[in-house]
This record gives structure tokens, sequence and C-alpha cells, in this order.
């Protein structure tokens, strides 16, 4: 185990010291007297738990904390050492932000404290995993998996949730429906396999014409749907609409083979056409039937 032992008074570390001296936990100690020493160690080395003092002279505890425990690409269990008298609340909002344990000085006794540590690091790397596979879980809830794109059950939530910010701001939201031409025959004439690919092809060039900030989900099947932020007019709408049109007709290359393809995109917009999510999602539906039943490849409002 290596620690990180963060205390401006230089008795208690060596306290602290002095009560860790079972070698076989502690393989390396390795001290910071104020905050901003102990973030450029914790930057630059790997430390399995760091023992961090309550008052430091240079930084609030639970900034000190929130830097540890939310570093993007370092992690370590943390324990809380506290001189004063113990304080139920200060000890709740340590944990809730993410120390593993709140620990008296006063109290500290070799067991009690490598036990502490112990315990620290095991619930730690049980956070860890549960974290891990919390986001995990949440990417196959929220993504399509053939071609990573957000998924109908994302598209939906968002939708709302750039209505009801529109309506707070007084912006608007548009919405693209596409659908992408006799798809069935491309299937039937070279396979689900090709076909699976083109529509990985397709989600990436829809990725590469949206505006940052945008959203495009796989409905399902060969569908896809766009959501545009903050639109200015309709025909900003149209000009994308266009993009992805030019974009999509330029042959997509498999195997040293060009595919040619084409998609009728059908456009709503909040609130123009419709009040809600579903209406909107029903407006842009009949638009893009319209668009096939007028000959495929286009848009329509
Ligand atoms: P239209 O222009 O009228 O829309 O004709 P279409 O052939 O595209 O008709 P439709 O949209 O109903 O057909 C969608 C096809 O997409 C039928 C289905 O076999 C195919 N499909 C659905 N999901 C997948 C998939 O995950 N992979 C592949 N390769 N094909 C899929």
């Amino acid at each position: 185990m290596r620690l990180l032992l963060v205390d401006d008074d230089e008795l208690d570390r060596m306290a602290v010291v002095r009560v860790l001296q079972s070698p076989k936990l502690i393989k390396d100690i390795v001290h910071a007297s104020t905050a901003v020493s102990a973030l450029k160690l914790f930057d630059e080395g790997t430390f399995d738990v760091v023992l961090l003092d309550y008052r430091l002279p240079d930084m609030e505890c639970l900034d000190v904390l929130n830097k540890l425990t939310q570093h993007a690409n370092k992690h370590a269990a943390v324990v809380i050492l506290t001189g004063m008298v113990n304080d139920e609340a200060i000890e709740r909002d340590c944990i809730i932000a993410g120390a593993q344990d709140f620990l008296l000085k006063q109290e500290l006794s070799q067991r009690h404290l490598t036990k502490a540590l112990v315990h620290a690091q095991a619930r730690h790397a049980l956070n860890q995993q549960l974290m891990e596979t919390y986001a995990r879980l949440k990417y196959l809830a929220e993504n399509d998996p053939m071609t990573g794109l957000s998924n109908r059950h994302y598209f939906e939530d968002h939708l709302r949730t750039a209505i009801s910010r529109a309506e707070r701001f007084d912006s608007k939201v548009g919405l693209l429906f596409l659908d992408i031409d006799n798809f069935k025959l491309i299937n039937d004439s070279l396979g689900h396999d090709t076909g699976d690919q083109i529509l990985q092809q397709v989600a990436n060039r829809l990725l590469g014409v949206i505006r940052e900030g945008d959203i495009v989900c796989r409905l399902g099947g060969d569908e896809f749907a766009i959501i545009a932020h903050d639109i200015e007019t309709e025909t900003s709408l149209a000009t994308l609409a266009q993009r992805i049109i030019d974009s999509l007709g330029i042959p997509i290359t498999l195997a040293h083979t060009e595919h040619f393809i084409s998609c009728s995109i059908g456009i709503s917009t909040y609130p123009n056409c419709a009040q809600n999510a579903e209406d909107m999602l029903k407006h842009a539906d009949l638009a893009m039937y319209h668009v096939k039943r007028m000959g495929r490849n286009g848009f329509h409002f």
C-alpha cells in the first residue's frame, strides 16, 4: 500500500507514522504539509490511500476531497483525519464527497488505523466496480450497439428536455426524421451484413454534418433522427437536411465496391408545428412519408 499523508502539523504526521509501523501494509508513506503540494504529488504519483487532515492552511477539505475523488485518471481511497471533536454533519459531508472514512486523531491506534485503511481500500475498490458497471449499463440503456448512436429511449428523453428548455428560453427546436430509401432492397440484394455496414457508415456521415451539441439517434431499423437545438429559422433546418442528402449522396465504398443510397427526411419544429415531443415526432414522420410518396430523396416540413 502506498500512502499520501497530508497534514500541516509535523508532530501529527509523525504520530501517524509511529502508529503505522506495520511494514507489511505500508510500502511507502509520502508526506505533504499543504493541500497544494498534496495535489501536485497526487498528480505525479500513484497512491492507494490518501490520509487527509480535515484542517489545512491553504484549502477547504471538501475542495481537496473533490479534486482527489474526481481526478480524471487517478483513483485512491481517501480517509479524513481530524483532531476536532466528532462532528457528524462534517463527517456526513466528507463521506458524501467521496471519503471512505472519517477518523479522530485522538482515537488512533495501530489496530484501528490499519483496519480503517484496509477497509477504505476495499470499499473504494467496490465503489469503482459499481461505478464502472453503472456507466456500462447507462451506455447500453442509451445507445444503439450497432452504430454507437443514441437510441430511441435517449432520443425521447432528450427531445422532451430540449422542448422544456426551449420553452424556458423562448428558443426553437428542430427535429429531422430520416428514413433510408429502399433499404430492404439493399439487404435483399447485398445481404444483412452489408446492410449493417451501410447503416454504420450512415451514422458516421450524420455525425459529420451536425452542429456541436446537436444529437443524432438511431430510432431503429433504417430510421434516424436529429435534434437541432436553438435554431434561428426553418431555413437553417432546410440547409441541414440538404447537407445530409448531399453527404449520403456520396457513394459508400465497402470492400472496393461503391453503394449508392439516398434518404427521405421529414422536418418538424417546436413551437411552430408541434407543442410536445410526441406531436413533433408524428409531424416529422408524416412529412417524411410525404417525401416517400413524392418519389424519395428529399425533405419536407
Ligand atoms: P422505403 O424507401 O419505402 O422506406 O423502403 P424500405 O425498403 O427502406 O422500407 P422499410 O423502411 O420498411 O425497410 C426497412 C428495412 O430495414 C427492412 C429491414 O429488413 C431492414 N432493417 C431493419 N433493421 C436492420 C438492421 O439492424 N440491419 C439491417 N441490415 N437491416 C435492418
